[in-house]
């Protein structure tokens, strides 16, 4: 028996509250990962990225560690019920995909044994807590470690100065480890020092409408990005020598987005002026070192930096952007670029500083995150740097951990895959594509695993929400950052006209129904804002009626994050994927839904078309405007205000927004919604993300899907099929792709 199962069976109990125990409990667990903390090899990866959303590790790494059933067992036996622990809050050092793309992978390379490391902040507040209070959205701060941080190593020994022009920052390292077949750590750096100083790791994504804001956001930037690199270098001259030509062929680093790609000045930076390498050496180091992955072609989160604010802090850093921008510059003008081209390129433009620019340029790789977004990156957004450098641009198509979205989150779902085909699919790499075969007769073991886990689901939302779905229903779900593209407005439109359509019995057969949404919006974006008070005043209109809650119901949970995802995922029947074609870079909450056995209602956007070459057109609900369609649109002249006139249902959902239907409270944000729908609103032309475009094909969709739900076998098996043919979507499987394409650990 190993030895924390032997310190658990002595563990005292009595008179401890939940949280001296999860301490206590977390204590020992750390003290055997921390044991089996691996060496790093010679060649090494590192993951740099602003977020890390790994959630709840408890459960996690009792799991990974293999004791996960009998501390369960243990615990019990001691009048402990396991999930108490889940009174203890997530740590929500993210904000939605593209950090919690950055915990599955590093779960995923170190159930595989690779040497991959993280690199992060550590923010003393995560992402807001969320409340609704009124139908609005309300932030509180996220007091993460309020019952402490039992997962952290923090290693004063390991400190390093981040000198900035006005003042100098200690970033101190704190370790998590990540429990696999290797143990490889997540290092997040806190700021100390001066008051000053320490704001820089005090919150994730500091509001940046202020030039003081701009330059926190920088700071933060640079903070963690240097540490990073001031340790990759220490380390490599430890090891090797003051010789850099072989850098590359041991460190390889992923920047995740544009936010880390100040990192690759920073090196630059420490190469020359601190081992005296020359700027030409030193840009050729940095361009085998580092690649790049791009998770958005939104032109408003593409990163730019204005050359004054970057020298007012970090004069070395502007220089050296300078610099490469020069260098590319002539060697575009060389090979005989014409003006225009080279300004698509420019990593320096009109005083600003383009980071994505950056990063494509000196970048070995760069990734896109679905088949459909590499192709558009290599077709619009870097279509002419794709030219000039083809060989560096790569599809990687993300994934999800089958250990926390799977096994974890369904263990009922997970036994039934054990008795059907052993317990082999549970291995690192490993598919359960044998499943296929066996779905049409294992289809009512899955329809009642599902049914308990909306049971699950049901019960948790009455104790957090206050909001009653009776058995059975149908579960719709979308859950996701808020954002006018994915589009929960076309939702909340399509759900108003179901309304409006069973109150005047034109939906006879209507299966009961239940809408969910989780979602947080940026605390700056009165749009999205507006969205949530939208919903709300829907929920609370249908909710109410007695004459349809017996029919359809919709919740908005609160505080949406990935404990409260882990049921979701597994108690839903349709996970709703309908962002505007095209700007969806991939999605990953759709192959958590998938792999859970939902079916997916969604555009042909992100990674849905690959989901759906995997389990087929047939097995999911597929509609609305394609790329190419949208792409037309825009060519031709896109009216929403004809389709309006066209179609009462529609005018009638729209006009819900100002006839006076629904309250805002005064917040104007109705309007404002209803504007940017028929007027346009920031420089936009009217719909913009052609919700109405789309509606009326979603809303046959939904209702299509409604039907097809009553026939509970040929539905269920539709869903498991889902299952079964989801292995592509593990990260296991995206890590190994990196691993051989791109970083060849
Ligand atoms: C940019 C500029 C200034 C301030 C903030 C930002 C900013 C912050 C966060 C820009 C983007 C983000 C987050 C993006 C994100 O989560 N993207 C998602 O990444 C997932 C993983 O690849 C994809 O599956 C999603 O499609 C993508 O939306």
């Amino acid at each position: 028996m190993n030895g924390f199962l032997e310190e658990l069976e002595r563990l005292e109990v009595a008179g401890k509250d939940a949280v001296t125990l999860y301490n206590e409990i977390s204590a020992l667990a750390m003290r055997e990962a921390e044991g089996k903390i691996s060496r790093r090899p010679e060649r090494t990866a590192y993951y740099l990225s602003v977020e890390f959303l790994i959630g709840r590790s408890f459960y996690n790494n009792l799991m990974e560690l293999g004791v996960l059933g009998e501390t369960a067992r243990i615990l019990a036996n001691k009048g402990v019920d396991i999930n108490v622990f889940e009174e203890i809050e997530d740590a929500a050092l993210g904000n939605g995909g593209l950090g919690r793309l950055a915990a599955c992978f590093l779960d995923s390379a170190a159930a595989l044994g690779l040497p991959l490391y993280g690199y992060g902040i550590r923010y003393r507040y995560g992402l807001f807590k969320q409340e609704i209070k009124d139908g609005f959205q309300v932030e509180l701060p996220d007091d993460w470690q309020k019952y402490g941080d039992p997962w952290s190593i923090r290693r004063d020994g390991e400190k390093r100065e981040i000198v900035f022009a006005d003042y100098t920052a200690t970033a101190v390292p704190y370790d998590i480890p990540i429990i696999g077949k290797r143990v490889n750590t997540l290092r997040l750096f806190q700021a100390e020092g001066s008051a000053e100083a320490e704001k820089i790791s005090e919150y994730l994504y500091p509001a940046d409408d202020t030039e003081e804001g701009k330059l926190l956001r920088l700071r933060q930037e640079y903070f963690f990005s240097a540490a990073a690199m001031g340790e990759l270098v220490e380390r490599h001259v430890k090891r090797y020598g003051r010789t850099f030509e072989n850098f590359p062929k041991y460190n390889t680093v992923q920047l995740n987005d544009t936010h880390p790609v100040i990192a690759i000045a920073e090196l630059i930076r420490l190469l020359t002026k601190e081992y005296n390498v020359t700027f030409p050496k030193a840009v050729q180091i940095v361009k085998q070192t580092f690649n790049y992955t791009n998770h958005t072609i939104l032109p408003e989160a593409l990163e730019c930096w204005r050359e004054e604010l970057v020298r007012k802090i970090l004069p070395d850093i502007a220089d050296i952007f300078l610099k490469i921008a020069v260098m590319q510059e002539n060697e575009l003008k060389t090979i005989g670029y014409s003006a225009e081209e080279i300004d698509e390129m420019a990593i320096y433009r009109n005083e600003v500083f383009s980071m994505a620019n950056l990063a494509v340029y000196i970048a070995t790789a760069v990734n896109g995150v679905a088949a459909l977004h590499t192709d558009i990156l290599k077709r619009s957004l870097f279509r002419t740097a794709y030219r000039k450098f083809p060989q560096k641009f790569q599809n990687k198509t993300n994934g999800i951990t089958k250990r926390r979205w799977l096994m974890l989150a369904n263990p009922e779902l997970s036994a039934l895959i054990d008795g059907a085909i052993g317990t082999g699919w549970r291995e690192a790499r490993a598919d359960h594509g044998k499943l296929l075969p066996r779905v049409k007769e294992l289809w009512e073991a899955f329809y009642e695993v599902k049914e308990e886990k909306k049971k699950q689901l049901f019960a948790y939302i009455a104790e957090k929400e206050g909001v009653v779905i009776p058995e059975h229903f149908l579960v719709f779900a979308q859950v996701k950052r808020l954002h006018e593209y994915k589009r929960q407005l076309m939702t909340a439109f399509a759900i108003l006209e179901i309304y409006y359509l069973l109150k005047e019995n034109k939906l006879p057969d209507f299966r009961p129904s239940v809408f969910v949404f989780g979602a947080k919006s940026a605390p700056a974006y009165l749009r999205a804002k507006g969205i949530i008070k939208f919903i709300n005043e829907i929920a609370d209109l249908v909710n109410g009626d007695e004459a349809v809650n017996g029919l359809l119901r919709v919740v908005f949970v609160q505080n949406y994050n990935v404990s409260y995802a882990e049921k979701i995922v597994a108690g839903s029947d349709v996970s709703l994927q309908v962002s505007t074609a095209g700007l969806e870079a991939s999605g990953t909450g759709n192959m958590k839904f998938m792999m859970n056995g939902a079916v997916t209602c969604g555009t042909m956007d992100g990674a849905n078309v690959e989901i759906v070459e995997h389990a087929g057109e047939e097995n999911n609900y597929i509609f609305g405007a394609r790329v190419e369609d949208v792409e037309a649109l825009k060519e031709s002249g896109y009216d929403p205000n004809a389709l309006l006139e066209e179609n009462p249902l529609h005018r009638r959902a729209v006009s819900a927004l100002v006839d006076g239907t629904f309250s805002d409270g005064g917040t104007g944000y109705f309007k404002e919604l209803y504007d940017s729908l028929t007027v346009g609103a920031s420089w936009h032309k009217p719909d913009h993300y052609f919700v109405i475009y789309d509606l009326k094909d979603y809303v046959d969709t939904l209702l299509r899907i409604n039907r097809d739900s009553a026939d509970k076998a040929s539905f269920a098996i539709k869903q498991l099929t889902n299952t079964a043919l989801s292995s592509y979507f593990s990260s296991d499987r995206t890590i190994l792709e990196y691993a051989r394409d791109i970083w060849e650990i």
